[in-house]
């Protein structure tokens, strides 16, 4: 599927030092290895609910990280998926009277159309599940093949076929359940039930086990499965096939939300090894979920600020874009609309501040700016930056060259657009 239009980013002199960034597979500062190029699959939205301030935030900071790696002159290869069929979109779809794919579009739509207006750097492949069904398939039959994965005879109320994964056979030195998220048994179990999982299903080998291709059922969709049978794909071998198929084994980083540790990149990453041998992801990268009123921000509970309402209430994007990157990506943070109201008194201070900076100020702040974003993209410490310097003593630069830098660079690695 497209994706959304490119911003265009302005290149600014010089270069950043060397980025760290948090591993959370590792649970430590990571120097990612890029030689020239980088590699980013970061999982996409199930379209419905688009797109709440928690997506906006988890987008927003791998942009920065986008970003950051163009501007150290990387070529980035970016994969992104939409998970244009799955139970929760099927279950909205049902209770709205909507038709799932009516539904799908819209959203995906809608988001795209917010992604463009927060200066979000389209992927170079946005790609839907449902395009994706027929490269799963011979995925799933060969990981039956190679015993890794099992059908599940049928029970009362539930067909015969279902094909799961064998996390205890698909075990080696690459992976094996908790090399991703690094969670002890009882952790994975709370979170597989709690994350779309089903530890209760009879004639699973090991509760924890995913389902990898659910055969079909009276009024769901299906496709044809070849040898698996008509059916619709599982969540995690979804993401694992797409980033297989268009990045290199292993690609550099694989992001998302926390919420995401487990148990869907565990599997992805586990479905990938035991296709080929290799990592999924060389580092796993995850941001903090944003909340509102002391609770995670989350379709399931309805409590959601999204983006399109604030930009058709007239708020500047920009505005929208500036609270999100003055959080660390690693934090939990509470929407407020007063993080609103701040953002845009501090974008009215660095604009007018902008147009009265030496060139000689503005590199520095170049510089500045790069060693906060290197630091693990510290870029709360960025705009704590930009504050200071804002409350300086106007150093007016008749050649505009200072204003020019500094709008640049905002735009470059921040991704505020400021003009
Ligand atoms: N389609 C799957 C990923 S393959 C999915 O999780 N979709 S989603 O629409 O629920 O979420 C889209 C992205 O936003 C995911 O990376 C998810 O981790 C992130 N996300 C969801 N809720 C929040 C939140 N409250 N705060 C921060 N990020 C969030
Ligand atoms: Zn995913």
């Amino acid at each position: 599927m497209h994706a959304w239009s490119a911003p265009s980013i302005p290149s600014i002199p010089g270069t950043p030092p060397p980025l760290r960034i948090h591993d959370s597979s590792t649970r430590e500062l990571a120097t990612p290895v890029t030689r020239g190029q980088a590699s980013l699959y970061v999982c996409g939205i199930t379209p419905y609910d688009a797109t709440h301030m928690g997506h906006a935030a988890t987008y927003v900071a791998f942009d920065l990280l986008n970003r950051f790696w163009r501007d150290a002159g990387l070529e980035v290869d970016y994969v992104q998926n939409v998970t244009d069929v799955d139970d929760p979109l099927l279950e909205r779809a049902n209770a709205t009277g909507v038709d799932w794919r009516d539904l799908a579009e819209g959203q995906t739509d809608l988001f795209r159309g917010d992604m463009e207006a927060l200066n979000v750097i389209p992927p170079e492949h946005y790609v839907g599940a449902v395009e994706s069904v027929s490269w799963i398939v011979p995925v799933v039959e060969a990981l039956l093949d190679s015993g890794v994965a099992y059908r599940v005879p049928g029970t009362e109320g539930e067909p015969d076929g279902d094909v799961y994964f064998d996390s205890e056979a698909a075990a080696s030195d690459v992976w094996q359940l908790g090399s991703v998220s690094g969670y002890d048994r009882e952790t994975m179990a709370g979170y597989f039930a709690e994350r779309g999982g089903d530890p209760d299903r009879p004639g699973k080998k090991n509760a924890l086990d995913p389902l990898l291709w659910r055969v079909r059922r009276a009024g769901e969709p299906f496709w044809d499965g070849a040898c698996l049978g008509e059916g619709r794909p599982g969540w995690h071998i979804e993401c694992s096939v797409i980033a297989r198929r268009f990045l290199p084994a292993p690609f550099t980083v694989q992001g998302g939300g926390s919420d995401l540790v487990f148990p869907h990149h565990e599997f992805s990453a586990g479905h990938a090894t035991a296709s080929d041998g290799k990592p999924l992801a060389e580092h796993y990268v995850h941001t903090g979920m944003v909340g509102l009123d002391g609770e995670k921000m989350s379709k399931s509970l309805g409590n959601l600020v999204l983006v399109s309402k604030l930009r058709a209430a007239g708020e500047d994007p920009m505005a929208v874009r500036a609270v999100l990157v003055g959080q660390h990506y690693r934090s939990d943070w509470q929407w407020t609309p007063a993080l609103l109201e701040q953002a845009t008194a501090r974008l009215a201070a660095w604009r007018r501040q902008a147009a009265a900076t030496t060139r000689d100020r503005a590199i520095d702040l170049v510089t500045q700016l790069r060693r906060h974003l290197a630091d693990d993209l510290d870029s709360p410490g960025a705009l704590a930056v930009l504050d200071d310097w804002a409350g300086e003593a106007p150093a007016p630069d008749r050649t505009g060259e200072g204003e020019q830098l500094v709008l640049d660079a905002l735009d470059a690695l921040l991704g505020l657009k400021l003009r």
